[in-house]
């Protein structure tokens, strides 16, 4: 039997515990026995050794990665266009760095390779809008597109993997999801500021980029399932997390839900 290089035994937790989790983050969840590279829960067995797992875990592992390294670069970029924040940007910035290097272990750990050419195929379109707002200027569509959407995207993921993750991943994420509410704070807080003057770009760019979150969702569902992680519950995360950063910035239910019906048609 394969043995996991997991470092020590921590929590599992079963999504009916998502609650208690999120507001209680120092309650231990629910025991559980990790044996010879699997974790037991309430019946589900999850080996993180298997082939398939492993596999599935290349590419979901580089998309983290590759996640963090360009919001640190999208922060650095967004400070360029707002140099009176820049140094409050390169926090973040900074933030972002040392969670790429916390997946990065986490691959690590498990012994995979990940497959950085399939992430960068899979962030360019995402990429391509945020630089070109950033050539035009645009603050308000590269703090939605980063601030927002990817963020949120992290958020939700980051909550359902959680859930699901070896013992040393779950630790790891744990530490950055609390950092992801900062993030999405911070272009809550700036959108909000600017709310009379920014709502018609804000619309516009949710228009041209939500579909791509929705279309990003659907290429990483099956990967995902690999994990144990539910595409319906990674849709319910992120609509909750996004939908909560649009009331915050000052919209009325009436422009969320328009906002949100752009991921549906
Ligand atoms: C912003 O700080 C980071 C952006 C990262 C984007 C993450 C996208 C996640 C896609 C699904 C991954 C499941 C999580 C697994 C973690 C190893
Ligand atoms: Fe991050
Ligand atoms: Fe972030």
């Amino acid at each position: 039997m394969n043995k996991l290089p997991i470092f020590g035994i921590g929590g599992y937790s079963h999504p009916d515990c998502i609650l208690l989790e999120r507001f209680m983050p120092t309650l231990e969840s629910p025991s559980v026995a990790v044996l010879d590279g699997s974790v037991e829960c309430l019946g589900e067995s999850i080996d993180f050794t298997a082939e398939s797992y492993k596999d599935a875990y290349s590419r979901i592992n580089a998309i983290v990665i590759e996640g963090e390294k360009e919001a640190h670069d999208n922060y650095v970029s967004i400070g360029t266009l707002i140099p009176d924040q820049a140094e409050e940007l390169l926090k973040l910035a900074r933030m972002e760095q040392r969670h790429m290097k916390g997946f990065m272990a986490c691959g690590k750990n498990l012994g995979v390779t990940a497959d950085m050419a399939f992430a960068k195929e899979f962030f360019s379109p995402l990429h391509g809008n945020f630089q070109e707002a950033l050539k035009e200027g645009k603050v308000t569509t590269c703090f939605l597109i980063q601030a927002i959407l990817i963020e949120a995207f992290a958020i939700s993921a980051y909550h359902v993997y959680i859930r699901v993750a070896d013992p040393f991943a779950k630790k790891i994420t744990e530490g950055v999801v609390k950092d992801e509410y900062l993030h999405l704070n911070y272009g809550q807080e700036w959108l909000k500021a600017n709310l009379k003057t920014c709502k018609e770009e804000l619309m516009q760019a949710n228009k041209e980029n939500l579909p791509l979150i929705r279309s990003m969702l659907d290429q990483v569902a099956t990967d995902a399932s690999e994990l144990h992680m539910d595409k319906e519950e990674l849709m319910e995360e992120f609509m909750i997390a996004y939908q909560d950063a649009l009331t915050d910035i000052g919209l009325d239910n009436r422009e969320i839900a328009r906002m949100a019906l752009a991921a549906v048609v």
